[in-house]
């Protein structure tokens, strides 16, 4: 229980997307830190976000669905006016450090968050973690961050199911399907500081095979950056090649480092990697995201908890 009569705050995590078409830039200078892209690279993110969005932006409508439901949960389970969610997006508006102010506005002393990302990396939810921390610190506010959630029995269940859900589009060929399961690529060398990223994320792949009774199975990253150093690979195009050369006729793409429908799912896996595939004669279909799917917001509720414990016991 938190001190006092003030609710808890719970800052949602996302990693945010342009309002419109207009805010692409500002949006593709924030992942820069600070640093505008060339023409070149802006029209080429333009141009996937074109293929995509017509007009409407899906992270964002996901995101407000996610954390909408997140609160129904939460209310669910404790009552109405016991934890009070914000909303915190690590490059676009209300930015991490907005939701932590507005928790310092209303008064709020003790805070949980949680990134709506299951894997843990420095250089991913290490980073949102990081800022809302100093945040906090700077209003005064307690706060305890969930790192990871990969294994939650909820969150297996729930991408199990789509996967078998996922199997089922192939019909007769069922039996003949490769599961590619999929995450962000980080650049390569995150391998030396023993970041758990990749760890995780086999480990949530094969607990997900397992939960669906799939024994044909591979991992590959996907949607790495030009940064001009090297990223973790190999990266889905590579494996699809690999897979059609090998006779894979028929792939199941299952994202389990992310989980909305939005730009590198939407582009980079239903535009790209699908053509890429159908060149070479096999069919890719994917996995449905998890949104605002009741287990999924389960394992956020009870990651949350325990994040709150970590709280009270530093009382
Ligand atoms: O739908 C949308 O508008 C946003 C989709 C989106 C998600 C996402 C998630 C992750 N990213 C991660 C790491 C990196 C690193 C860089 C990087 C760059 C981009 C660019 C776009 C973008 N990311 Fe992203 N990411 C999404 C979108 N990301 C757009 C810039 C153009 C491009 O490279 O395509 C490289 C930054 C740099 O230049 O230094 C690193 C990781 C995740 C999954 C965890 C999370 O959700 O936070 C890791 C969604």
């Amino acid at each position: 229980m938190s001190l006092g009569t003030k609710p808890t705050g719970v800052l949602v995590m996302s990693y945010g997307t342009p309002e419109n078409m207009e805010s692409v830039e500002a949006y593709y200078t924030h992942i820069r830190r600070g640093h505008p892209p060339t023409a070149e690279q802006l029209e080429d993110l333009s141009a996937r976000y074109r293929a995509i969005v017509g007009g409407v932006f899906p992270l964002r409508e996901n995101t407000n669905r996610q954390a909408a439901a997140l609160q129904r949960t939460l209310d669910e389970r404790a009552g109405p006016g016991r934890y009070v969610c914000y909303q915190g997006l690590k490059h676009a508006a209300p930015f991490i450090e907005d939701g932590i102010a507005a928790m310092a506005g209303d008064g709020i002393r003790e805070a949980i968050g949680i990134v709506l990302a299951p894997h843990y990396s420095s250089m991913s939810v290490g980073g949102y973690l990081k800022r809302a921390q100093e945040e906090a610190a700077k209003h005064g506010i307690r706060f305890a961050g969930v790192q990871s959630y990969h294994l939650h029995p909820e969150l297996i269940s729930a991408l199990a199911e789509r996967v078998r859900r996922g199997l089922d589009k192939f019909g007769d060929a069922r039996g003949d399907a490769i599961v590619l399961f999929s995450a962000h690529s980080l650049p390569k060398r995150i391998e030396q500081t023993g970041d758990p990223y990749p760890e995780q994320l086999l480990e949530t792949s094969h607990a997900v095979a397992m939960a669906a009774g799939v024994d044909r199975w591979q991992f590959t990253w996907q949607s790495a950056g030009q940064t001009g150093e090297p990223w973790l690979g190999p990266d889905i195009l590579e494996t699809v090649d690999s897979l059609a050369r090998e006779g894979v006729r028929s792939i199941l793409v299952a994202p389990v480092g992310f989980v909305s429908d939005h730009l590198e799912v939407l582009y980079d896996l239903d535009i790209e990697a699908s053509r890429y595939a159908e060149e070479r004669g096999v069919r890719l279909e994917r996995i449905e995201m998890l949104n605002d799917d009741p287990q999924y917001m389960s394992a956020l509720a009870d990651s949350l908890a325990a994040a709150e414990k970590e709280l009270e016991d530093g009382r």
